[in-house]
Order: structure tokens, then C-alpha cells, then sequence
């Protein structure tokens, strides 16, 4: 597991969107403060649909969007766990600036999807996560 330093070079994981469970082998601290970027133009595919890390929207979707696992954000977002833990879990998107850990434990990621809809998910997005304090 890598620990970040303040000083350390920036760290960069591949997000594959057809994982459930990205295990990042990054191990985020307690009160650290990290941001975590999806550089330039990259992208990922819910089968056909063509979607960057803030995922996207669709009308005749809508039905579905509550069986997503984080209802509330786009589909095929970029998601962020520490420890598969239910209650961290946060919004990454293309860029999430700041986020300061409440309690240490391994990043994990996923785009966020409906459990059993990860088979027609293709391609990965290379994460860089960066610890500012
Ligand atoms: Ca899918």
C-alpha cells in the first residue's frame, strides 16, 4: 500500500469502469487533504454512451436512476471510497479539489452504475491523486 507524502510526487491509478471495486493501493490518512483529477480529455463507455468522470444524464433513464449505487450523482461518474465503507463515499467527478480524509483506509473508485449493469461497461479513466497537506 503507498502512502502519499506532501512531498511526494503525484500518483497515478487506473479506473476501470468495468470493476465494481477499483482497489487503488493508495492508502489515504486521516486529516490529510488530497485532490484527486482526471487530466485532460479522457473518457469511458456505458455501452455505447461516450461519457467522461462526470458521467452523464438521460430522460429515459430517469426510472432507473434510484438502483444506481449513488442515486443522487450522474451516471458513470467517477466515485471515490475509502475502505468500502458506506459512509465514505464521495464524489471525485473530473476534479475534486480538496477532500480532507475523516477516517484512513484504502482508496477505492468506480463509475457509479447499477450493480448488475457493470458487463456492458468499457474502458478506464487514469486517476492522479495528489496530497496537499
Ligand atoms: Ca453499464
Amino acid at each position: 500500500m503507498v502512502k502519499l507524502q506532501t512531498e511526494s510526487s503525484p500518483v497515478t491509478v487506473k479506473i476501470d469502469s468495468q470493476k465494481y471495486w477499483n482497489a487503488t493501493g493508495i492508502y489515504l490518512e486521516t486529516g490529510a487533504i488530497y485532490t484527486f483529477e482526471v487530466k485532460g480529455e479522457q473518457f469511458w463507455y456505458d455501452a455505447t454512451i461516450k461519457t467522461d468522470a462526470y458521467g452523464y444524464t438521460k430522460p429515459w433513464f430517469r426510472w432507473a436512476e434510484m438502483f444506481r449505487r449513488k442515486p443522487n450523482e450522474n451516471w458513470f461518474s467517477l466515485i471515490g471510497n475509502i475502505g468500502q465503507s458506506v459512509e465514505q463515499e464521495f464524489l471525485i467527478g473530473k476534479k475534486l479539489e480538496k477532500y480532507k480524509v475523516p477516517l484512513a483506509g484504502e482508496l477505492f473508485c468506480y463509475a457509479n452504475d447499477i450493480p448488475i449493469m457493470y458487463f456492458n461497461n468499457h474502458g478506464s479513466l487514469n486517476l492522479t491523486i495528489t496530497r496537499l497537506s
